[in-house]
């Protein structure tokens, strides 16, 4: 295999480690925090985890390794989407799993909890592993979306374990994952399978964050690559300034990684669902907002901008989640094959018209058609619309488009207005990690370790104060429990973590909201240019904007 010289030197790095667990294993000791109790629904929680509930948070600190000395086969998996740094999570726990004991085991199961069902499995080894150092990628074992939630998945995992004595598991996933982690881990407890079972937080969307996690490993780097984008798509239409550029950023459904890309690049406009859900906000007063901006530069002679959008955005606009609703009942079931078989679109379109409620066929008829067939391809195994396969961007130029034609044809509006499209996902989810995921997937790995060492199950790794220097970050573990609520899901009452919204009281939201009015109008770009790896540490080791002023 060819390596690219940044591979190469991107091999010499060696991730910075909290200071606490700097010292050797030798010297890392526990130090017990207070028992803990679960976000909401305290009662049921406990009643369902009945063996990891309530258990104690820990930090680790100097001190003398009190752990059992004993030989550990530890199984690893990646689960869900790639983030940058998943690769260090697995270099972080096997390098502190064979400074243990050089007879410890790490296995691999591969691509995502379904390799644990199918017992696909690597055993590491040095030669493998240091390919993969500091790199972006979940292709050291791949990954997946299969879900772990059953008793008779757990007992397949189990039983698999056992062929190859495994006695913990690490599950390198976002909330669904983590969320399957602690029931796997109650699973294992009361059955008294002796494997014990740790989560490590990820996901680009940010989503899964609390009072505890400070950030979900590779938005940052997933941010700034965007970000580096962005800016480079604003310096483009500020030389050109001829084109309205729409940028869809990932997210599924909260909007942290389009808020942190707009903290970044100040763009012209933003939006954020969580506020366009607050305020009730109809497609038509979302439109209205962008073509407010772009008639204001219009008429400062600036035909050109740039406006954010996140991926979920759909979802937040209440009379478009209605929409999908009754699009998903109208197609439940054989109902789907009857429209499916349908001749042409007319036919379809008349069926919908029948189907629909007269408030969303109003809805509907405003789309453009490319977004209403979108609307009924793809479903997602549930038979729900995927809302993520949405083109939003398309769809908010359009209805732009619409409300300036309207307003030239009341003498409003005397501009130009041509939109070009960009989806920024994929682009940042395999990126070579950012120092900072570098640093804090590698802890984050090292750490869950630890946690193993000394004997806990159904924890997360958690590695916090991370706005400050490495040296200052703290190292420990505490019960995913502590994270859970009871929601309803697919029709039942399910213990979940709950995912992290865009707090629209928090700093990053109030820092975006004091500026945006100026932003929208003058042109206020700044330029954040690509990830540097080597350099002055205030240039290499910057955290996002979102964690510097919650912190701050
Ligand atoms: P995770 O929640 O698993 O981390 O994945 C997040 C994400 O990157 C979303 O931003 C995006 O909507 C989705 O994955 C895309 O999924 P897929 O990789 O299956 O196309």
């Amino acid at each position: 295999m060819k390596l690219s010289p940044l591979q190469i030197a991107r091999y010499q790095y060696n991730p910075k480690l909290p200071g606490m667990l700097r010292n050797g294993i030798s010297e890392i000791c526990v130090k017990n925090g207070g028992a803990t109790e679960s976000v909401a629904d305290q009662e049921k929680i406990k009643a369902l985890f009945p063996n990891t509930y309530g258990k104690n948070e820990i930090i680790f600190q100097k001190g003398q390794n009190t752990s059992e000395a004993k030989k550990q086969v530890v199984g690893v998996i990646l689960s869900g989407g790639q983030a940058p740094g998943g690769h260090n999570v697995v270099c972080g726990l096997y390098d502190a799993l064979k400074a243990t004991n050089p007879e410890n085991v790490l296995i691999g199961f591969k691509g995502g909890p379904s390799g644990l069902l199918d017992n696909d499995f690597i055993v590491f080894e040095d030669d493998y592993i240091n390919q993969y150092r500091n790199t972006g990628g979940f292709d050291i074992i791949g990954s997946g979306r299969t879900k772990l939630e059953t008793q008779e998945q757990f007992a397949v995992v189990v039983d698999n374990c056992k062929k190859h004595g495994v006695n913990a598991l690490v599950i390198i996933g976002g909330d669904d994952s983590n969320t399957n982690a602690a029931v796997l881990a109650e699973y294992c407890a009361a059955h008294n399978t002796g494997i014990q079972v740790i989560g490590c937080p990820k996901t680009i969307d940010g989503d899964l964050k609390n009072e505890d996690i400070e950030c979900s490993f590779g938005f940052d780097t997933a941010t700034k690559t965007y970000s580096e984008i962005i800016g480079n798509i604003e310096r483009d239409a500020n030389s050109a300034k001829k084109y309205w550029h729409f940028v869809k950023v990932m997210g599924r459904s909260a909007s942290h990684v389009a808020l942190e890309c707009a903290l970044e690049t100040q763009p012209n406009i933003c939006l954020i669902g969580e506020e366009v859900a607050a305020k009730k906000m109809s497609l038509a007063q979302v439109a209205d907002q962008i073509a407010d901006s772009v008639a204001a530069r219009a008429a400062k002679g600036w035909n050109f901008g740039v406006a954010i959008i996140p991926e979920g955005i759909v979802e937040f606009v209440p009379e478009f989640s209605v929409l999908i609703a009754e699009i998903n009942e109208l197609l439940a079931g054989e109902k789907a094959d009857k429209f499916n078989a349908l001749p042409t679109w007319a036919d379809k379109y008349a069926f919908i018209e029948a189907g629909l409620t007269k408030e969303s066929m109003a809805v509907f008829a405003i789309l453009p058609e490319n977004i209403q067939q979108q609307l009924f391809l793809e479903r997602d195994p549930h038979g729900n619309v995927q809302v993520s396969l949405i083109e939003s961007e398309k769809l908010f130029s359009a209805l732009v488009k619409d409300n300036l034609a309207a307003r030239k044809a009341a003498g409003a509006y005397n501009g130009k207005f041509s939109a070009l499209h960009h989806f920024l996902g994929y682009e940042g989810r395999c990126a070579f990690p950012s120092n900072f995921d570098a640093d804090y997937c590698y802890s984050l790995g090292y750490n869950a370790f630890m946690l193993i060492q000394y004997g806990y199950t159904g924890y997360l790794s958690k590695v916090s104060n991370l706005s400050k220097p490495a040296e200052e970050w703290v190292a420990g573990g505490m019960p995913i429990t502590k994270m859970m609520n009871i929601e309803r899901r697919h029709g039942a009452d399910k213990p979940v973590i709950r995912k992290a919204l865009v707090e629209l009281e928090g700093a990053p939201f109030k820092f975006f909201e004091a500026n945006r009015a100026q932003w929208a109008v003058e042109t206020c770009y700044t330029y954040p240019g690509a990830i540097q790896y080597f350099g002055p540490a205030e240039v290499c080791d910057l955290t996002t904007r979102t964690l510097a002023l919650e912190k701050a």
